[in-house]
């Protein structure tokens, strides 16, 4: 695109906001200061580097598509995440699993997990001058194979799955301690079971026992912070989930503990941000996993769909950008990854600069005086408003592909470094 079409779409978009009592410049400054932790396992359909060609098994959740140059070594990883990076205004993070260790072809297992698997990915993140993310692996592993780990009544499992889940916590502090950046550390078991259990209770008061014990050692919160994930169901776990949403947010409010909201993981009817405003209230921080569920929690790439949106602008309506922290989880492998990567970041930092730009006060004003035909039809005149002049000019400041531009880039990339993967 060019830079002075970019510029004069920007200047009249400037004064059609302003006109309504919204500073674009100021949005734009505020939309800078999120990062956005971008989801490791999107680059090899969550796979990691456990064996060569491992798959992602007995988590209840699927990857599907076989589309071509997905990453297969650590190397193809990083350079596929610059790639990405380079493509997306603005910073962002890394979210790391525990299976992307650096195994160096030895079998370290679950429970022997160190920092020192991950002291190449801490660097890398020096080098490149961004945070670090991190998620325990509770799945794809034998001993996760009858669907339980840290809820699981088979006290082997268990306790192989809480020493997982200790030392993830240290490798994570560490990261954070490195890096200079609070490393979230979010936890995610798949535990639940196909058909109707008749003791629930065993298994929520063995899960509460677990974290009890994973979450006895402390750590500087400038280092670390422990985040937990719900979910409604799972392949396999149809009839009960241990971790429910009841479960981590009683967890979390009672121990101090941020709540990952992946919005795939509830009744298809609820909307997630609806739920924020009740959640800061009670807990200190909150997480995302922006997320596109089509039909069931089936991670499609996210997109600027209406419940982005309320996400985005239930944060900023809360004034709570520095309470929320931002990551992406979905991992589709039917369409180039660092496009998938790319589409999606995008969508979600989209989403917060529509909420940025929204003129609030306004809106309130007609709220509070009962005027709900202004209210709707101002938010309906918003959705037209040149949301994407603001968004690209963002972009050109920030030296990267401007629109349909970074496309192109893509397909360059997939025909030089892609499909030349074996
Ligand atoms: C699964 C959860 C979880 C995973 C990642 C890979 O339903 O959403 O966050 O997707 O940990
Ligand atoms: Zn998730």
């Amino acid at each position: 695109m060019k830079k002075e079409k970019v510029l004069q779409a920007y200047d009249d978009a400037r004064k059609q906001y302003a006109a309504l009592g919204v500073d674009t410049d100021e949005a734009l400054r505020r939309l800078d200061s999120i990062r956005i932790s971008l989801h490791c396992w999107q680059t090899d359909d969550v796979g990691g580097f456990e064996t060569p060609d491992a798959i992602l098994s007995g988590g209840g959740i699927q990857a599907t598509g076989n589309y071509p140059g997905k990453a297969r070594t650590i190397s193809q990883m990083r350079q596929d995440l610059e790639k990405v990076m380079s493509l997306l205004p603005g910073q962002q993070r890394l979210s790391l699993h525990a299976i992307y260790g650096e195994f160096g072809g030895s079998k370290a297992d679950r429970d022997s997990l160190t920092p020192e698997h991950f002291q190449g990915w801490t660097d890398w993140a020096k080098s490149q001058g961004i945070g670090l993310d991190f998620n325990p692996t509770f799945f794809s592993h034998p001993m996760a194979e009858d669907g339980f780990t840290l809820a699981g009544k088979n006290e082997k499992h268990r306790r192989f799955w809480i020493e997982h889940g200790k030392r993830c916590r240290g490798i994570a502090a560490e990261m954070g301690r490195q890096l200079g950046t609070p490393c979230i550390n979010n936890l995610w078991i798949p535990d639940g079971s196909k058909d109707i259990p008749v003791d629930r209770s065993t298994h929520r008061a063995l899960l509460k026992e677990s974290l009890d014990e994973i979450f006895s050692e402390e750590f500087p919160a400038e280092y670390l912070r422990d985040s937990l994930e719900s979910k409604l169901f799972g392949i396999g776990s149809e009839s009960m989930v241990v971790g429910s949403a009841e479960f981590y947010m009683g967890y979390a409010i009672r121990n101090n503990k941020l709540i990952t909201l992946d919005n795939g993981h509830y009744h298809p009817t609820e909307q997630v941000g609806d739920k924020i405003s009740s959640l800061l209230l009670y807990v200190d921080e909150l997480m995302l996993h922006m997320t596109r569920g089509v039909r069931w929690d089936s991670d499609h790439v996210v997109i600027f769909n209406d419940e982005i949106q309320l996400i985005a602008q239930e944060i900023v309506r809360c004034n709570a950008l520095e309470r929320v922290h931002v990551g992406l989880d979905y991992f589709d492998a039917s369409m180039n990854r660092i496009g998938a990567y790319v589409i999606g970041t995008r969508a979600a930092q989209q989403a917060f600069l529509y909420a940025l730009l929204e003129p609030t006060p306004k809106l309130r004003e007609y709220e509070e005086a009962g005027r709900n035909f202004e209210r709707l039809a101002l938010m309906e005149v918003m959705k037209t408003k040149p949301l994407g002049a603001v968004y690209d000019y963002w972009c050109l400041t920030g030296n990267v592909p401007v629109a349909e531009d970074y496309i192109a880039d893509i397909q360059q990339y997939e025909k030089d470094v892609l499909l030349k993967r074996s």
